[in-house]
C-alpha cells in the first residue's frame, strides 16, 4: 500500500487564508493573511503535498485568487493542486502552465463530464475530481446548489478516463471537526478504482490513523484544515503515523498485542495455503502482528477501539 498523503489545506478568501463551518462564506474565521508564508509554513513542517481552494472563485465560477495562488506557487516547492472556478479547458491550461501539480473540478464534472474526461486526454495525470456531497448528493456552485447525483453515480462516469483522484468532501462535516465520514467515503473508494482522498471534518490523529486500516486501502490520503490550524494536530506526529514510524517523542501509550488491522469489520479474507509458489499475496502482504499505538484522549484518541496500526515489516 502506497504511504498515505495528509494534505494541509489553503482556503482562499479576499486573498487571505480562511476556514468556513459547512461551507458557509458568512462562518469564515481568518487564520493567515498571507497564504504564500503559509504555505511555506506546511512545507517546512514536513507536508509533501498542498491543497488549495478558491472559495470566491467556486461561488463566482471563475479564478478569483489568482495572485494568491501564483504567490503560493512562487513560494512553496511542494506540488500544488488548485480547486474552486476552474470551468473551461483554456482555464485549466493556463492553471497548469503557472504550475499547478493538479487542477481540481467540482461544479464542471457535474455540468459536463464529458469535458474532464477531454481534460484528462490533454493533460494526464493533472485532472482531479472534487465530489461534494450533502446528504449523499452533489453540491456545486461552492455548494449554494444541490444537483440531483449522487456522490457514487457521478465518480462512475470518471472511471478509466483517467482521472488522478477523486477529492470526496462531506459538506454536513467540513469545518466543524465531527471526524471524517469513514463510510461514505470508503463507499465511494470501494465503488471506483480512481484514488479517493478524504476531506470534511478531520479532527485528530485517530483520523489520521484510520487512513492506515486496511479497508481505507483504496484511499491515496486526506485534507486537514482547521484541525491543523487549531493545533489539533501536530503535523510531527501526523506525518510520523503515516510513515509507519513512531512519533520521536514518547506521546502514545504503546501496547504489544495484535493488529487491530485483523479485526476491523470487515471479515478477514481466508489465507492462501502455506509455501504455494507463485500463489497470491497473502491478504495485507506487509501488514503483520504489529505494535499499536492507542491515542490517549488528549491527542484526540478514542479509546482503544481506534488505534494506529504501525508497519513493521
Ligand atoms: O466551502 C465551500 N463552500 C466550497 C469549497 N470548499 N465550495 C466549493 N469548494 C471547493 C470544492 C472543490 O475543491 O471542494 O471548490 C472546488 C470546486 O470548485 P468548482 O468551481 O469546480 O465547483
Amino acid at each position: 500500500m502506497p504511504p498515505k498523503i495528509l494534505f494541509p489545506a489553503i482556503d482562499l478568501k479576499n486573498g487571505q487564508c480562511v476556514r468556513l463551518k459547512l461551507g458557509d462564506m458568512a462562518t469564515a474565521t481568518i487564520y493567515n493573511e498571507n497564504p504564500a508564508a503559509q504555505a511555506k509554513a506546511f512545507e517546512l513542517q514536513g507536508f509533501r503535498w498542498l491543497h488549495v481552494v478558491d472559495l470566491d472563485g467556486a461561488f463566482a465560477g471563475e479564478s478569483r485568487n489568482g495572485a494568491a495562488v501564483e504567490a503560493i506557487l512562487k513560494a512553496t516547492k511542494n506540488p500544488v493542486q488548485l480547486g474552486g472556478g476552474i470551468r473551461t479547458l483554456a482555464q485549466i491550461e493556463a492553471w497548469l502552465a503557472k504550475g499547478l501539480a493538479r487542477v481540481i473540478l467540482g461544479t464542471v464534472a457535474v455540468r459536463d463530464p464529458a469535458l474532464v474526461r477531454q481534460a484528462c486526454r490533454l493533460f494526464p495525470g493533472k485532472i482531479a475530481v472534487g465530489i461534494d456531497a450533502k446528504g449523499g448528493k452533489v453540491a456545486v456552485e461552492g455548494w449554494a446548489e444541490a444537483s440531483t447525483l449522487g456522490a457514487i453515480e457521478l465518480a462512475k462516469k470518471f472511471e478509466g478516463a483517467g482521472v488522478a483522484a477523486i477529492v470526496y468532501t462531506d459538506i454536513d462535516r467540513d469545518g466543524v471537526l465531527t471526524g471524517i465520514n469513514w463510510e461514505s467515503t470508503i463507499a465511494l473508494a470501494d465503488a471506483v478504482s480512481i484514488p479517493v482522498i478524504a476531506s470534511g471534518g478531520l479532527a485528530s490523529l485517530a483520523d489520521v490513523a484510520r487512513l492506515t486500516f486496511p479497508d481505507a486501502a483504496k484511499l491515496a490520503g486526506a485534507i486537514s484544515g482547521r484541525a491543523l490550524y487549531d493545533g489539533r494536530i501536530d503535523p510531527a506526529e501526523a506525518l510520523a503515523i503515516l510513515a509507519g514510524r513512531m512519533a520521536e517523542k514518547p506521546l502514545f501509550e504503546e501496547k504489544r498485542r495484535f493488529s487491530p488491522l485483523f479485526s476491523s469489520r470487515r471479515p478477514r479474507p481466508p489465507r492462501p495455503p502455506r509455501g504455494g509458489a507463485g500463489g497470491p499475496a497473502p491478504p495485507f502482504a506487509g501488514f503483520g502482528p504489529a505494535f499499536c499505538l492507542v491515542l490517549p484522549p488528549r491527542l484526540g484518541g478514542r479509546g482503544p477501539g481506534l488505534s494506529a496500526p504501525l508497519l513493521l515489516s
